[in-house]
């Protein structure tokens, strides 16, 4: 090990510690992840929230969408609240979000409070917290820090304390490194939240995120009581016949572009519709698009309104509509850019943007791109 990467590695223990001592000393820990949830947001936060139960804390976990019915296995999923009242937190723990923006209808505000009393010389104590506002509730979350802990690339550092590991295969991945740094011990229920986080977000090994520390925790967690085929069945073996429906809408919708390096996937709120599904249903849809023969980026266009299909009057396709559109590319091509361009964000491989446009013209922007480029 050299100098530089040493003091890295010092750096980063340094942080992560920080980290510890500012969980150490709150009471009361919200703990969140980002709309349509993944395997890995809710694991990371189920792992998250035992770790802080773990040592003697209050755990108030919030989602902003239902989690989808495949994650709800895990012990402790039972427990994600989709609605936050008036209330305050000692630290707020944002898990695998990229930008604060991706908690749901929030925004973030300092406040400066000013203590009742005063010190010798008569001047008043003022801290400084966040003040978390829902858009559309109007309730009020107080948070007197923010810890932010991601593997986005794009992660814009927003809070108070940051692990932005973008090497991590999975949010886990840093969650469990702070387990161990804690010397919690590992059970069935922290494992299989763990195990869930890495085996998702990796695609199952099969994603360039998959790395050595993939299978060296997961080894790990298979050690503590986890079993394989049970989390795989729960995760991959438990599709209701209308998911089965849509991958078969979804699959007819493929549209391939001139140059054969862009696949287009399309999911509308008629599908949803006509197969009785929802946005959940869309997971791992996208890769049908990305395993042809050739193809560099696959696109997924889902047609939303809040996480939620959308119920459209007019089915015109020319009509304007809210779209959420993932991205995946086979490492030649950074689809972080591509996103962020549109005002999204995520990794080189995968990232994703939203936006309210006509399929029409939605479509034949991404064509563009992809015979230009
Ligand atoms: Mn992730």
């Amino acid at each position: 090990m050299n100098i530089s990467h040493f003091s890295l590695l010092n750096s980063h223990f340094k942080v992560m510690d920080d980290i510890i001592q500012q969980l150490l000393n709150s009471e009361h820990i919200l703990i969140a992840s980002h709309i349509a949830p993944d395997g890995d947001a809710v694991g990371s936060m189920i792992a998250m929230s035992l770790c802080c139960r773990a040592l003697n804390k209050k755990t108030t976990l919030y989602n902003e969408s239902r989690i989808p019915a495949v994650y709800r296995f895990l012990s402790g999923a039972e427990c994600i609240v989709s609605k936050l009242e008036d209330s305050e937190y000692d630290t707020a723990v944002i898990l695998d979000c990229g930008d604060f923006q991706r908690i749901g209808n929030w925004k973030a505000e300092r406040s400066i409070r000013e203590s009742e009393e005063k010190d010798e010389l008569q001047t008043r104590f003022a801290t400084v917290s966040w003040v978390l506002k829902h858009r559309i509730s109007g309730f009020e979350v107080r948070v007197s820090n923010i810890i932010n802990i991601d593997h986005h690339a794009t992660n814009t550092r927003f809070g108070d304390f940051h692990i932005i590991d973008t090497d991590a295969c999975a949010t886990a991945e840093i969650v469990y490194r702070l387990i161990r740094r804690l010397g919690i011990p590992m059970d069935k229920a922290l494992g299989s939240a763990i195990y869930t986080g890495i085996f998702t977000d990796t695609g199952s090994f099969r994603f360039s995120n998959t790395n050595r520390a993939a299978f060296e925790i997961c080894e790990k967690m298979v050690s503590a009581g986890v079993d394989p085929y049970t989390v795989a069945k729960h995760l991959y073996g438990t599709y209701s016949l209308g998911r089965i429906k849509l991958l078969n809408l979804a699959l007819d919708s493929i549209e391939l572009s001139h140059n054969g390096r862009l696949s287009m996937m399309t999911v509308t709120s008629e599908m949803f519709d006509e197969t009785g599904t929802q946005s959940e249903d869309t997971d791992g849809l996208i890769n049908y698009a990305r395993w042809i023969k050739d193809v560099k980026v696959a696109a997924l266009i889902q047609e939303c309104r809040n996480g939620e299909p959308l119920h459209r009057k007019n089915k015109n396709h020319n009509c304007p509509s809210q779209f959420h559109v993932s991205l995946r590319s086979d490492g030649s091509v950074d689809v972080a850019a591509v996103a962020a361009a549109f005002g999204g964000g995520g990794h080189h491989t995968a990232a994703g943007f939203s936006i309210e446009i006509s399929l029409a013209e939605l479509k034949a922007e991404l064509f563009n791109l992809a015979n230009s480029g």
